[in-house]
């Protein structure tokens, strides 16, 4: 069974729609093996989105994602990666499909409301940077 990693982003989180955000991801059959609420520091966020260090948007970012808590989580599903991506939608709201995360609940381009990882690669390493064995149930 394939995992990812997934953060609901502070735009969502503070306007309290955590809950409507774990209800899709339960009802499209993930489960949650991961979950915890976290807030992180500018320097955490530039080493989770280092592959993004030399993007225009890359500091906006980091002070985006450190401005108030998040939550992570690992979801499990067949397929997870790809399954995740899908129900968030397009990075840009306005070209989201309907009935997905970012369509529903982004507020714009940048505070899109949640994260998922892109390949493989990326989940192990997005995994390991916030949970530890023992934290995946
Ligand atoms: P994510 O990594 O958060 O799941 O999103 P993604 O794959 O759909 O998009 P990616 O290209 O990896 O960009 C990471 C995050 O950076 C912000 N962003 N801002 N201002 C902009 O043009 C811009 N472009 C991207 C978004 O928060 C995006 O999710
Ligand atoms: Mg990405």
């Amino acid at each position: 069974m394939e995992r990812t990693f997934a953060i609901i982003k502070p735009d969502a989180v503070e306007r309290n729609i955590s809950g409507k955000i774990i209800s899709k991801i339960e009802e499209a059959g993930f489960k949650i093996v991961g979950m915890k609420k976290i807030q992180l520091s500018k320097s955490q966020a530039e080493g989770f989105y280092y592959v993004h260090k030399e993007r225009p948007f890359f500091n906006d970012l980091c002070s985006f994602m450190s401005r108030s808590p998040v939550i992570v989580m690992v979801l499990e599903k067949e397929g997870a990666i790809a399954a995740w991506r899908t129900l968030m939608g397009a990075t840009n709201p306005a070209n989201a499909e309907p009935g997905t995360i970012r369509k529903e609940f982004a507020k714009n381009i940048e505070e899109n409301s949640s994260h998922g990882s892109d390949a493989p690669e990326t989940a192990a390493f997005e995994i390991s940077y916030f949970f530890n064995a023992f934290e995946l149930v």
